[in-house]
């Protein structure tokens, strides 16, 4: 059967754009599939399908303007069942699909405006929308919308958190009431709310006859947000004791106790900010509490001196417990008969300097203040942090202690730099990437301390080439990755240096210059033959290794620009003057910086000779993948004992460095033995 699909009570918009059509003929749909993105000039709304079925035809266009009862679409409904419930021809009511909407700008809530509900609708039967409210503020009149948990669209479980409010006291996360989708959010990040303000829509899942959603128990009023706890501002209470029992005494003690905590029946003291025997102000900080909702300071209510702490950090504590007592020295101060409510509280200017943390906490306490400048601090394994240097609502703060991430290092975006969930995100992502590439100090490695050179003289800041970067990059990576070990020896080439120039010289004009490198790429290439050691790959678990076949060995070129290494395939089936003309052409490119990156791949092996240059000996650093590198230097003429008398003889001096994690000392032995013997067996050749 054939079903017409129509598009769905639009919410009051007479017309709507047609975004993007996410079916088509053939597709089979399920119930609730989105069929449709409808856009208006206020929302996004999908389209959901009524029913399963096989899109039969596509009535509309993208960019089409469509109003409700609209034909969207022809659907072969698919099961008896399903057709019962649509008709050909169903009344537009019955078969329109439910719009769910993703308001893509935050719309104020009309006051009074009964919940939207959506019953009409096969789908949205058993949904409904509810209005969700800032809750009791605790005294508090207006708060800050520090963060935004959550989304249109988005999916949310009773009591998840939806909004982070900041008063000037405290933040405090409000939970949902009640499980659903969120439909519109009502609010922006940094508007000022006050209780019973609408927050966002949310469509709700009415389950049973009684059509109500489930909710927590102490939200059972629709469309209203749980109380927050604790409340924001709590003052502590004081009770005053009277050690000379003289109400005349010019100093008094109180016993400053655990304000009303808004409902929350156990909280835990984070930190004490105060030390015996010390001084405190009205309304400095005495301690910082948490519940499993918020972070909160509880001010002292007057001034005084630290007589007794009467709690220790970590201990879980109610209403009306002992702080601590207060020898009190200001007459003037408020007491015990009148103590400061939550609500007076609120009202009480901003006290004159920001408290300070008394004592550092032990180390191993973690803990988060939010400060009465509104600054939170986070204190982490062995460190503390000043109130005014972190800032971030207690979700965030949360994590953050979770997964040891010290705040003060998160860079963030929000309001007043507030870290925000992303930013611990991103923070994160980037510590991870850094420990992976292994730059940057990862894995455990101190970076290099920056230090400021013009301390010391004039100098000027140049940036790297291209090429200079990536030799940096792979320098590091193969100098960390790589244990090396660097086996020298020294060739006699006195035969092979006058073959060299007798074939030099014999040779026509049409000739390459021949240099002794051509003559070290033969040698290298049977070497890796004769020693497959040094033509091994280790694979990336180190339980393998990759044995090359072939014997492609790569020069290292110093240009203008730096260093870069051509490869010279197939070397061992090539001769002398091929390998002459290919060093040479391919030495030109690079410092031309023409070289494609083809020519600089596949190397089994690498040759770095500084011979032209000078040198005795130095250490190359393998290029890896590769299991090793030669290190060629400059030869010269020593006086080598024959056996009988000592001969001059032409010493060219080689460093052969390796990848000891897949060649051995020994195999670097007699990789060495093959080379020399190669090259004083090639003046023969
Ligand atoms: N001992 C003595 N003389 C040597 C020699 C050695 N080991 N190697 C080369 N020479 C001589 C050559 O025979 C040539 O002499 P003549 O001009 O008298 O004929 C002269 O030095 C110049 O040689 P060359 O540099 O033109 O040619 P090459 O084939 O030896 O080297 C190349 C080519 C591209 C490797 C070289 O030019 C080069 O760039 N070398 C630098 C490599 C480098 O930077 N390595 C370090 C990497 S790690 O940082």
């Amino acid at each position: 059967m054939t079903e017409t699909i129509r598009i769905p009570d639009l919410g009051g918009a007479d017309t709507v754009t047609v975004l993007e059509i996410s079916v088509a003929p053939g597709d089979t749909i399920e119930l609730e599939q989105t069929l449709l993105v409808l856009e208006s000039d206020k929302a996004t709304m999908d389209v959901p399908s009524p029913s399963t079925g096989v899109v039969e035809k596509v009535l509309v266009s993208e960019g089409d303007e469509v109003a409700e009862g609209d034909a969207i679409l022809e659907v072969a409904i698919s099961t008896a069942e399903d057709a019962g419930q649509s008709e050909a021809e169903p009344e537009p009511e019955a078969e329109s699909a439910a719009p769910q909407q993703q308001q893509s700008e935050p719309q104020p809530a009309p006051e009074n405006e009964p919940p939207r509900n959506t019953e009409e609708s096969p789908v949205a039967q058993a949904e409904k929308d509810e209005v969700i409210r800032v809750p009791d503020l605790g005294g508090a009149e207006t708060v800050t919308v520090l963060e935004i948990s959550v989304a249109p669209g988005d999916t949310i479980e009773l009591e998840q958190t939806l909004l982070v409010l900041e008063s000037d006291k405290a933040t405090m996360d409000v939970p949902s009431p009640v499980a659903g989708i969120v439909k519109q959010v009502l609010v922006k990040e940094g508007s000022e709310v006050s209780e019973g303000d609408a927050i966002l829509e949310l469509t709700v899942s009415v389950s049973g006859d009684a059509g109500q959603p489930e909710r927590a128990a102490a939200a059972d009023q629709p469309a209203a947000a749980a109380e927050p706890e604790p409340q924001p501002g709590p003052a502590a209470e004081a009770e005053t004791q009277q050690p000379g029992g003289a109400s005349e005494e010019p100093a008094r003690l109180e016993v400053v106790r655990v304000p009303d905590l808004g409902g929350s029946e156990a909280v835990t003291v984070l930190e004490i900010s105060v030390a015996e025997d010390e001084p405190v102000e009205q309304e400095q900080s005495l301690l910082v509490l948490e519940s499993d909702k918020a972070t909160m300071d509880v001010p002292s209510p007057m001034a005084g001196i630290v007589k007794r702490i009467l709690l220790t950090e970590g201990s879980e504590v109610s209403e009306g417990d002992a702080i601590l007592e207060l020898l009190v020295t200001d007459k003037a101060t408020q007491t015990a008969s009148a103590p400061v409510t939550a609500e007076q509280q609120t009202q009480v200017s901003e006290p004159e300097k920001a408290p300070q943390p008394a004592a550092e906490p032990p180390p191993q306490q973690p803990a988060v203040v939010e400060k009465a400048d509104n600054k939170g601090a986070v204190v982490n394994e062995g460190q503390y942090l000043s109130a005014s240097e972190v800032y971030a609502g207690p979700a965030v703060r949360k994590l953050a202690r979770e997964l040891g991430v010290d705040l003060k290092k998160v860079k963030g975006t929000g309001p007043r730099q507030r870290v925000q969930p992303d930013d611990l995100h991103a923070y994160l992502k980037q510590a991870v990437k850094q420990l992976q590439s292994g730059s940057g100090g990862g894995e455990g490695i101190p970076p290099v301390p920056e230090t400021d050179f013009s301390r010391y003289g004039s100098t000027e800041q140049v940036a790297l080439t291209r090429i200079q970067q990536l030799t940096a990059k792979g320098m590091q990576r193969s100098w960390l990755n790589v244990p090396h070990v660097t086996h020298f020896d020294e060739a006699d080439i006195t035969d092979l240096e006058e073959h060299r120039k007798s074939l030099a010289e014999s040779a026509g004009a049409e000739k390459p210059k021949l240099t002794l490198l051509p003559f070290l790429l033969l040698a290298v290439a049977k070497s890796l033959e004769e020693n497959p050691a040094f033509n091994r790959a280790l694979a990336a678990d180190s339980k393998n290794f990759v044995q090359r076949q072939f014997f492609n060995v790569g020069m290292a070129v110093d240009t203008p620009n730096g260093l870069v290494v051509p490869v010279v395939k197939d070397v061992d089936q090539k001769d002398i003057w091929q390998l002459a003309e290919e060093i040479l052409s391919l030495a030109e490119k690079a410092r031309q910086g023409q070289l494609k990156p083809d020519e600089m791949k596949g190397a089994c092996f690498t040759i770095s000779s500084l011979g032209a240059i000078g040198g005795n000996g130095f250490t190359p650093i393998v290029n890896t993948p590769e299991a090793g590198i030669l290190g060629v230097s400059r030869s010269q003429i020593k006086p080598v004992w024959s056996g009988t008398e000592f001969e001059p003889r032409l010493m060219l001096p080689l460093s052969l460095s390796y990848d000891h994690r897949i060649v051995n000392g020994a195999d670097a032995g007699r990789f060495m033995a093959t080379l020399t013997a190669e090259l004083a067996a090639a003046a023969r050749q």
